[in-house]
């Protein structure tokens, strides 16, 4: 060995400890940045804020697992994974170059390796598919509830339909506000005309479908852990349990034709006494609104 090489060599080992406290930083900077991934929102409600990173403070229970699914099991295995990939590259490179390894082993094979690097990814997918489909069920299995509403996706816009059992008995239409014209302090591509209104604290399922003649739709409230598809000709189910007050938003997240975008999605949590307030006064302001289904006009015809 010449007195060159013992220098390098030392200096390889010293890139490594290096490469690794640098790992080990990144890892610790990864965790601590995935923890506190909420949006930072006006008071009472939820919506993606500009520049925002990770999920939306959740409001339902349901919403809450998906939070910690996200931030507490898939981020850091995620982060560890990339990290121990990214080391063992380095380690590749600078060990096994062609100028530190010029004669390289032509060693193929090994049992105990070939074994753990199957098994190993098995188990981490293992512990991923537990909390998964244990959420996904619980996400599908509607409990008893309290208010049932039906959501319709239409081109391009949101119909609620309250059941008559429930003191409803009305539907209305929900469109974007002309963008043109925003008031102060409403939400662009947000705020709609007519939202929902649901009581804090109560079972809601919703019955999920899209327009017989159109498209399919997704109905998606991050903040409720809500993401179903509307599809015509099919009824889906889900539900949610608001634990705040405030305005609550979403988006249709399916590509559904030219206006997807200005779909959106907006439902208002209130207590029980407002909820029954605004059923009374809902009743009274579209009992008159026309049905959706329009007839052909026979006086374009005549002259
Ligand atoms: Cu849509």
């Amino acid at each position: 060995m010449r007195p060159g090489q013992i220098g390098a060599q030392a200096r390889h080992t010293n890139v490594l400890k290096g490469a690794a406290r640098l790992a080990a930083g990144a890892m610790f900077a990864g965790l601590l940045t995935a923890a506190p991934a909420l949006a930072q929102t006006k008071e009472g409600s939820s919506y993606s804020a500009p520049a925002q990173i990770g999920m939306l403070e959740p409001v339902t229970p349901i919403a809450r697992e998906m939070a910690f699914f996200h931030n507490g099991i898939l981020l850091p295995i995620i982060t560890i994974i990339t990290l121990f990939v990214l080391a063992l590259l380095i380690y590749v490179v600078i060990k096994f170059n062609a100028a530190a390894n010029p004669t390289p082993s032509r060693t193929t094979h090994h049992v105990g390796l070939e074994v753990a690097w199957t098994v190993v990814p098995l188990l981490i997918l293992v512990v991923i598919a537990y909390p998964s489909f244990t959420l996904l069920t619980r996400q599908l299995t509607i409990p008893e509830a309290d208010v049932t509403m039906k959501v319709t996706g239409k081109q391009w816009y949101w119909t609620y339909t309250y059941p008559k059992e429930q003191a409803g008995g009305f539907e209305f239409d929900s469109n974007l506000l002309d963008q043109a014209k925003l008031e102060p302090g409403k939400l662009r591509l947000l705020d709609v005309d007519n939202e929902a209104v649901v009581p804090v604290g109560k079972t809601i399922r919703l019955q999920i479908t899209a327009d017989a003649v159109g498209v399919i739709h997704s109905f998606v409230i991050p903040a409720f852990g809500v993401r179903l598809d509307a599809v015509p000709g099919r009824l889906n189910e889900t539900w949610f349990k608001a634990e705040r007050e405030g305005m609550y938003y979403g988006q249709c997240s399916k590509l559904c034709g030219k206006d997807h975008a200005y779909m959106p999605i907006a439902f208002r949590v209130v207590s029980q006494e407002q909820y029954e307030a605004w059923l009374t006064q809902a009743k009274g302001k579209y009992a008159s609104t026309p049905s959706s289904v329009t007839f052909a006009d026979a006086s374009a015809t005549r002259q």
